[in-house]
């Protein structure tokens, strides 16, 4: 319940903010774009990390307007980058949506809502949404993610490799991207069996269209594994760990 309160007010206050962590093409290590991830800028505890405050915010619900949030914060922040680096468009933003946040009847008009308002191009925004949570009922997820593709955004599932995914929804599901659990990437180096199975995993998504996002690279040597593996993108503290605003921004004069 002091969590609670703590994050109610915390909401009221705008302590929350949008940190950005880099995703590069693994061909050339140029900047494709970047993942958002919450942080709590707390009046006494300094920055708080997500994994203490987002499940109390999913439990409690106030995940709904803590995401709409994050995700208005994200949108404006990439809108207003445009202005001052042109390359900036060919960039998009990733936004994690969690199981509450999927299942709210109101989010695809607040994602509409939050577009409009900011002005991004609808193209620019990438949805993060956990395998567990589109297969959980994949008849109802799938309604859900054609009514958010029909806003002209970009879907990716998140953390894959953790769940079970049905195939022919992998297929039916309207995604473009797959994003490799950090768990497999860790285990590469283990053994050949663990590569081979990124390999697949990279291979099916392949078969079906979806780019491929590899996260929690940490090494040189998963970055060549996973480029020799023909993954698209790549994501972790080897390139960079999430950046606040200021720091993010400098990395876009390079692309100018
Ligand atoms: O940044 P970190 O690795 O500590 O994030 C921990 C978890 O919190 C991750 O699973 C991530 O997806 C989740 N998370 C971070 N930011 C957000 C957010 O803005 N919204 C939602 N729903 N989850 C987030
Ligand atoms: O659940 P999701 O995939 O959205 O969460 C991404 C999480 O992974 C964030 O909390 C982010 O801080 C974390 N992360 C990003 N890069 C790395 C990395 O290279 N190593 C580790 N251990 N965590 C990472
Ligand atoms: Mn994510
Ligand atoms: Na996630």
């Amino acid at each position: 319940v002091a969590v609670e309160a703590d994050l109610k007010r915390a909401l009221d206050n705008g302590e929350f903010e949008a940190f950005f962590q880099p995703i590069v093409n693994l061909s050339d290590g140029r900047l494709y774009g970047f993942e958002v991830l919450a942080r709590w800028n707390h009046p006494e505890r300094g920055l708080v990390s997500p994994g203490e405050f987002i499940p109390v915010a999913e439990e409690t619900g106030l995940i709904v307007p803590l995401g709409a949030r994050i995700l208005e914060d994200a949108c404006e922040t990439l809108n207003l980058w445009r202005e001052e680096h042109p390359s900036v468009d060919e960039l998009n933003i990733a936004v994690n949506i969690s199981a509450k946040q999927f299942a709210e009847a109101s989010l695809v008009h607040d994602v509409e809502t939050i577009l409009s308002r900011t002005g991004l191009p609808p193209g620019m925004l990438k949805l993060e949404i956990t395998e567990t949570v589109v297969m959980g009922d994949a008849v109802e997820s799938t309604n859900r993610l054609n009514s958010l593709k029909s806003l002209g955004i970009k879907l990716a599932i998140d953390d894959f490799g953790t769940g079970y995914s049905s195939m022919s929804y992998l297929q039916k599901f309207p995604l473009d991207q797959l994003k490799v659990d950090l768990s497999f990437v860790r285990r590469m180096e283990e053994s050949p069996e663990n590569i081979e199975i990124v390999r697949a995993i990279i291979n099916m998504a392949h078969s079906l269209r979806l780019r491929v996002v590899a996260e929690g690279i940490e090494t040189e040597r998963q970055r060549d594994l996973l480029y020799s593996l023909q993954c698209d993108y790549g994501q972790g503290y080897l390139y960079s760990k999430p950046l606040p605003k200021a720091e993010a921004v400098e990395l876009l004069t390079i692309l100018d």
